[in-house]
């Protein structure tokens, strides 16, 4: 049936039932579809998800048929209850001219003066009413939005048009002309009203109220901030008179036979074509052919058409085939890894309201870090963002709009997916996800929605789902035993666990032992981190059953604020919130890649260089799932104390998928005699592609040659003179009472000592569901914040100074006993440290190493070492060794809730210069830096960037070690062999001022 006949109905009054869109009508679809049970509870808390709407239908972009977006200014009012203003303005005559504005797409509460049409808000699992299904309570903002418009010229006299709505939160009700179209719920579907009958050429009125909370809310708990709104486009469509409701593109390949199999259903007879392929068949026929296979890397899209019903709607035809075999999950005979991210809709100004702009910005930086797969956390995203799924090639896990997860807190009483009276709403969601998005290649799994516990209803979706589209798998994590689903999935389970089920030994009902297994959330992307992603890719890389995850998440939600730079939860003045909890994206808001990200995009490069089995060789190993090396040209670089001394290309043979080869390096260019030597080698784009640049880099490893040299060993030792209050041993100036030195060379030094302490980072807080391991409260408990320095001696001798001292926290007996030995040339000083741990030290150590303050006039920095981003014991996986430049203020990392950030690995060499003043420092062994001009006490406090302040110091730690990051903000903590224990240690750096 096509839309004419809806369009019949409706202006004949009949709103429901009616029978499915598909003539190839599935025996549960109409259920969907049967006349939802009057009550007298208001529509928007009924448990019916619509009244009026058309059946779902796949979206398309690429119809002939006329459209009028209807995006723009609309008048708006906002409406502190759902009842609080009548419905007169969706009279023709209404004068709106008392109302303000909202843009359409758009959020109210992001919009207007002064929050005069309130303001954003943010929980995690709390629903924000009372849990009092299907109500709502009055306060219930409301806003009614008004547009006119007049038909465009050219606009067909033939035929009918729908109205078409791509998203509204929570729920809208519909008045075109003054006739009431109908209602619908289900935030991030797409709904659609048959209104041919009732469009006039000129001033027509649409008028659309729409309540922030409605019995939907229930089955929308994600989290996220809450944003009422038409966020998603308004679109008036034609409708040629017979034009087709609905239509599926089947299209599979067959890797054996190197064939596709194609056939378009269509609810109205009509033609397909794909010219490339010399195809020309009736819809429902179906063709074999020869086809290159769609995929995440080689995203072959074949265009076509069909025209039907007077409507021509060009295809993009991808050929895949994705299932289950022997336990592993396969596209087109291969098992696929997913280097995956959860996304949600985000945009720090705009909200879940995303120009098309911004999502081809998402999917390009996702190409770029070498992210091959999103799973759309929590709901169908925008339509046109899987268009770009399909065409810049990544895996997608669509999922539905649904969670419950407030539920939980109450022992899943009242949980709406084990309730049947919910079951057509959780039904009407099912189908909505798929028969929008049915036609993509680029959706490879289904997924019933995030986080609601177990029930029968979501049993109901999977029928559903499987019945329509057998086609491909159906995730779902939230319960593990798996009855519904054709994935085991799971989030944040540690490394150890994932092992485990890698070798099936997991136990776990018999079914489960033969799924494959994903990662739909791990790596908890909060703040500083995620710790541990190498341990988990070699997992994937271990275990066939383990393949990949989805880091979560892409990008954090901090909203634009007046005061704070990015605000989150309490920001808004929430009653009820969940804090930065929702600032934990590999994106900053502006969309820059955090250090997090370029983490991710070493640990899942596609290529693996490493050095090879003999000498002089590199094995460069192709980890793609699908693609050869050939889209890649390779060069190498040598570099000797970090500097480059020669480069050029390397032939890299087109190794297939899977494969590895050694390949044979130059010999080392010219170099100065006894300096560190290591090649680089890149892999880079051989040629632009739609995504990136040629010679953007997808790949690197290092490989050693020589090792480095440990600096210069000072020549005679000079005398440590006492004078006065002072003693002065060569450039340093120290305080003869307590040991500190006072002054290097003619620079200040001040708050010298041992430092264990840094502003905890979101994973060292841990989630408040982990409270027997969280680090950062227990390190503030121990007092490890304030410790307590006491000098235990200072005693110069004829060749330096040794200083004892014991570092130790307010109402502890543990402690560090601490011996600075002190020596100099007379123009450099070598400081070595030495730290013993006294008692019994109930945690680890959060750093380990020395702190000075210096002239802040020091604010540029030089190193040779790693970088040249942040790194930590479990995030240097991208960090590299080279000769680095920046900033003391380009080393701040800027995390929109600040806390401990920008550590440099592996330095061998830093100058700190500044005017005419300088300062080197060598490590003996290589060291940490981190250059900051706040302390760690004011990196703490402040809850915002805007509340860090540069002061007059440029505060430097210079560390031995430090302890690891994990992701414990929401899942496993540092992992054994990157945690700081308190223990020995000793260490030494050479000190030289350089000023003039
Ligand atoms: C998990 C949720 O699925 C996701 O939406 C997000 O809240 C994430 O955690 C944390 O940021 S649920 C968690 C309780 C494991």
């Amino acid at each position: 049936m096509g839309w004419n006949a809806s369009r019949k109905r409706l202006a004949a009054g009949v709103h429901a039932p009616r029978p499915s869109p598909h003539s190839l009508s599935l025996p549960l679809s109409s259920r969907l579809r049967r006349e939802h049970p009057v009550t007298d509870l208001p529509w928007y808390t009924s448990f019916a998800p619509e009244r009026g709407t058309l059946p779902p239908r796949a979206w398309t972009a690429e119809s002939d048929a006329a459209r009028l977006p209807l995006g723009g200014d609309w008048a708006f009012r906002l409406s502190p209850a759902a009842d609080a203003a009548d419905t007169s303005f969706t009279e023709p005559g209404f004068d709106a001219g008392a109302w303000g504005t909202v843009a359409v797409p758009g959020h109210w509460v992001l919009q207007g003066k002064d929050a005069e049409f309130g303001r954003p808000a943010y929980t995690n699992v709390a629903y924000p009413f009372p849990v009092d299904p299907p109500h709502v309570p009055d306060e219930n903002p409301t806003g009614d939005h008004l547009r006119r418009f007049d038909l465009p010229d050219g606009w067909p006299a033939e035929g009918g048009a729908v109205l078409c709505f791509d998203g509204v939160e929570s729920c809208a009700r519909v008045w075109l002309n003054g006739t009431e179209l109908g209602w619908f719920k289900g935030s991030r579907l797409a709904h659609e009203f048959a209104v041919g009958e009732l469009l006039r050429e000129r001033d027509n009125v649409l008028a659309v109220r729409v309540h922030q909370w409605s019995s939907g809310s229930y089955l929308e708990d994600q989290d996220q901030w809450w944003l009422p709104g038409i966020f998603r486009d308004v679109t008036l469509l034609h409708r040629p008179e017979g034009a087709p409701g609905d239509f599926f593109v089947h299209a599979s390949y067959d890797h054996v036979a190197g064939s596709g199999e194609l056939r378009v259903d269509c609810d109205v007879p009509g033609r397909v074509r794909v010219p490339e392929l010399g195809l020309d068949l009736a819809t429902g026929e179906s063709v074999t052919v020869p086809v290159e296979p769609w995929s995440a890397e080689v995203p072959r899209l074949y265009e076509g058409e069909l025209t039907a019903g007077g409507e021509r709607i060009g295809l993009r035809i991808g050929f895949r085939s994705v299932y289950v075999e022997d336990g592993v999950l396969k596209a087109n005979g291969r098992r696929i890894l997913f280097r995956g991210v959860n996304r949600h809709e985000f945009h720090p100004e705009t909200g879940r309201t995303l120009d098309r702009e911004t999502m081809r910005a998402d999917v390009e930086l996702m190409k770029r870090h070498n992210i091959n797969a999103v799973r759309t956390s929590h709901y169908p995203p925008h339509p046109a963002f899987l268009d770009l799924c399909d065409s810049y090639g990544l895996w997608v896990i669509d999922e539905g709009d649904l969670e419950t997860h407030g539920f939980e807190e109450l022992g899943w009483r009242g949980n709406p997916v084990d309730d049947e009276r919910w079951t057509p709403a959780l039904l009407d969601r099912a189908a909505r996800l798929v028969e929008r998005d049915k036609n993509h290649p680029s959706v490879v799994l289904w997924s019933l929605g995030n986080e609601c516990g177990t029930g029968a209803g979501l049993g109901a979706m999977a029928r559903w789902i499987r019945d329509r589209d057998p086609s491909r798998p159906v995730h779902y994590e939230g319960d593990r035993s798996c009855p519904d689903v054709d994935v085991y999935s799971r989030m944040y389970p540690p490394h150890a666990e994932v092992a485990e089920i890698g070798r099936r030994e997991d136990g776990g009902p018999e079914h489960r032992g033969e799924l494959p297994f994903l990662l739909c959330e791990y790596a908890h992307a909060m703040g500083n981190g995620p710790g541990g992603l190498s341990e988990y890719q070699r997992l994937f890389e271990t275990y066939e059953r383990c393949q990949g995850g989805f880091v979560w998440e892409w990008i954090d939600h901090g909203l634009v604020h007046p005061v704070h730079g990015y605000g989150y939860g309490g920001d808004f003045g929430e009653e009820l919130h969940d804090g930065n909890f929702v600032c934990d994206g590999l994106l900053f808001p502006d969309r820059t890649p955090s250090p997090g990200l370029v983490e991710y995009k070493k640990v899942i490069e596609p290529v693996r260089i490493a050095p090879g089995a003999r000498p002089g060789s590199a094995l460069v190993a192709n980890l793609h799932d699908v693609a050869d090396l050939s889209g890649l040209a390779f060069r190498w670089e040598f570099l000797a104390d970090g500097r480059m001394v020669g480069e050029g290309p390397l032939d890299v043979p087109p190794v297939p998928a899977g494969e590895r080869v050694e390949v044979a390096l130059p010999e080392p260019p010219p170099h100065p005699a006894g300096a560190e030597t290591v090649w680089t080698v890149r892999a880079v784009l051989a040629a632009s592609t739609v995504w990136a640049p040629a010679g953007h880099e997808v790949a690197w490893g290092q490989l050693p040659v020589t090792p480095a040299r440990p600096p210069a060993s000072l020549g005679a030792g000079v005398r440590a003179v006492v004078e006065g209050d002072r003693i002065v041993l060569g450039p340093v100036v120290l305080d003869a009472r307590t040991g500190t030195p006072l002054c290097v060379g003619g620079l200040a030094v001040a708050g010298f000592g041992l430092d264990v302490w840094r502003a905890p980072t979101d994973n060292d807080e841990g989630a408040p569901w982990q409270p027997d391991t969280r680090h950062g409260p227990l390190w503030r408990t121990l007092g490890l914040h304030r410790m307590r320095h006491r000098t235990v001696a200072v005693e110069p001798d004829t060749e330096g100074l040794t200083v004892r001292t014991r570092v130790a926290p307010a109402a502890r007996d543990f402690g560090l006993a601490v011996t600075y030995r002190w020596t100099s040339d007379g123009t450099a000083a070598r400081l070595a440290v030495s730290v013993v741990p006294e008692g019994l030290w109930p945690a680890p150590l959060p750093r380990l190493g020395v702190r000075l303050g210096l002239p802040a006039a020091l604010d540029r920095v030089e190193w040779y070492g790693g970088g040249p981003g942040e790194a930590y014991p479990d995030t240097r996986a991208a960090a590299r060794l080279g000769l680095w430049k920046s900033t003391v203020a380009a080393l701040q990392t800027p995390y929109v809730r600040p806390q401990e950030n920008g550590a440099r690995v592996d330095t061998r060499r830093l100058e700190l210069t500044g005017g005419d003043a300088g300062l080197r420092i060598e490590g003996e062994s290589a060291f940490w830096f981190t250059a900051r001009r706040w302390t760690h006490a004011e990196l703490d406090a402040a809850g915002h960037r805007p509340d860090l302040k540069p002061g007059d110091t440029l505060w430097l730690n210079l560390d031995h070690a430090l302890h690891g990051i994990g992701s414990h903000s929401c899942g496993p903590g540092v992992l054994p062999e990157h945690r700081l224990e308190a223990s020995s240690a000793s260490f030494a750096l050479i000190l030289t001022p350089t000023g003039r």
